[in-house]
C-alpha cells in the first residue's frame, strides 16, 4: 500500500475532483467527505461532493452550505466532467448506487477502512486499522503541520470518528482515536451535540418503526443469534423510510448471550436486506460475502434475492456455523 504522503503527492497532483462516498451516507462518509472537501479548499483546489440526496438534517451541525454539494439529480452530467474523483468509505464501487456511472472516465483514489475493499481505484489507500475514513483524512491534513486544520474541518472529523465508533464503544476505538478526539476537542468541537446530533435526535417515525420492529424478535441457536424483521407493511405503518431500521440491529446485538445481531429489512417482495453485527468473536463481514455483501469484522451487510422467511432460513444456517 502506499503512504499516506504518497497519497498526499497524489491529491496534489491533479484539481477539480469529485468527491463521492457510499449511498445512504453515515457520520463517516458525510464528515469525511466534507473534512476532505473543506481541506481542499484550503490547498485551492476544487473540489465538488456528489451526493444521492442532501444530507440529512442531523448534519447541519456541520455548517454544510448548499454551495459545497450537489446531488445525482441536479448535477447536469454533460456540463461539466470531471476526470478525477475521490471515493471515501465505500467497501466496493457497487456502493455508490447510481453514482456509479459519473465515475466511469474517472482516475479513482480510493480511500477506505473497509477491510474487504478490492482496491477498485487507480490508487487506493486502505486501512482497516482505522476506525473511520475520518481518521485517515485527519493523517492527511496533519501533513501540512496544523495551519490547515480548524474548528470546521475537526467538527467533520469528530462527526466521522464518533459515527463509526459508536461514541467510542465499538472495538476499533483505540488509544489514537482518543488522541485524535483531545485534539479536536481543543480546537473547540463541540463533541457533546455532535454525539446527540449522530445518535439522539431521533424521529418519531423511527421509533415507531423500532417498537413494530422489536416485537418480531426472536432468539435462536441457544441463545447466541438475536434477529428481527422489518417489512413493508411495518414501514407503511409507522410512515418510515427503509434507511430508518438502520440502528435495529445494535438491539439485537446487545441482548446478554447474543453474539451475532441480525435485521432483516424486505426491499422488496424477493429481495431482502441483511444487517449482521457482532460482539467477540464472529466475524460476519465472512457471512456477508458468502451471500454478495460485504463490511467490517462486527459490522456487515448483504442484500439477498430472497424473500424475508427465505433469507432468515439461509442466513441463520449459515451463522450457525459460527456460533
Ligand atoms: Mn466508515
Amino acid at each position: 500500500m502506499i503512504t499516506i504522503s504518497e497519497l498526499r503527492e497524489e491529491i496534489l497532483k491533479n484539481d477539480n475532483y469529485l468527491l463521492m462516498g457510499h449511498i445512504e451516507p453515515d457520520g463517516d462518509c458525510i464528515g469525511s467527505l466534507f473534512a476532505l472537501k473543506w481541506y481542499l479548499d484550503k490547498l485551492n483546489k476544487s473540489a465538488l461532493v456528489l451526493l444521492s440526496a442532501p444530507p440529512e438534517d442531523k448534519y447541519q451541525i456541520l455548517g454544510i452550505s448548499n454551495n459545497d454539494f450537489m446531488t445525482f439529480s441536479d448535477y447536469d452530467f454533460s456540463k461539466k466532467k470531471y476526470h478525477n474523483c475521490i471515493i471515501l468509505d465505500s467497501g466496493d464501487l457497487e456502493r455508490l448506487g447510481d453514482g456509479k456511472e459519473f465515475t466511469a472516465e474517472c482516475y479513482i483514489i480510493n480511500i477506505d477502512h473497509h477491510i474487504d475493499n478490492p482496491a477498485f481505484g487507480n490508487i487506493n489507500y486502505i486501512d482497516p486499522g482505522k476506525a473511520a475514513v475520518g481518521e485517515i483524512i485527519y493523517d492527511l491534513i496533519k501533513l501540512d503541520n496544523n495551519h490547515l486544520l480548524n474548528k470546521k474541518i475537526a467538527a467533520a472529523i469528530s462527526t466521522a470518528i464518533i459515527a463509526d465508533t459508536g461514541g467510542f464503544r465499538y472495538q476499533n476505538t483505540t488509544a489514537e482515536v482518543f488522541s485524535i478526539m483531545a485534539e479536536m476537542m481543543s480546537l473547540g468541537v463541540d463533541i457533546y451535540n455532535i454525539n446527540r446530533a449522530v445518535f439522539a435526535a431521533t424521529k418519531y417515525s423511527s421509533v415507531l418503526l423500532k417498537a413494530k420492529a422489536l416485537l418480531t424478535l426472536a432468539l435462536h441457536g441457544n441463545g447466541k443469534i438475536a434477529y428481527m424483521e422489518v417489512n413493508k407493511k411495518m414501514l407503511q405503518e409507522a410512515e418510515a423510510e427503509e434507511k430508518e431500521a438502520s440502528g435495529l440491529v445494535n438491539y439485537a446485538r446487545d441482548i446478554t448471550g447474543v453474539e451475532v445481531g441480525l435485521v432483516f429489512t424486505e426491499i422488496e417482495e424477493n429481495k431482502t436486506k441483511v444487517s449482521l453485527r457482532s460482539n467477540s468473536y464472529c466475524p460476519v463481514n465472512e457471512i456477508a460475502a458468502y451471500f454478495g455483501g460485504g463490511g467490517h469484522l462486527r459490522a456487515a451487510g448483504c442484500i439477498i434475492n430472497m424473500n424475508i422467511k427465505q433469507s432468515q432460513e439461509a442466513v441463520l444456517r449459515k451463522v450457525e456455523e459460527y456460533v
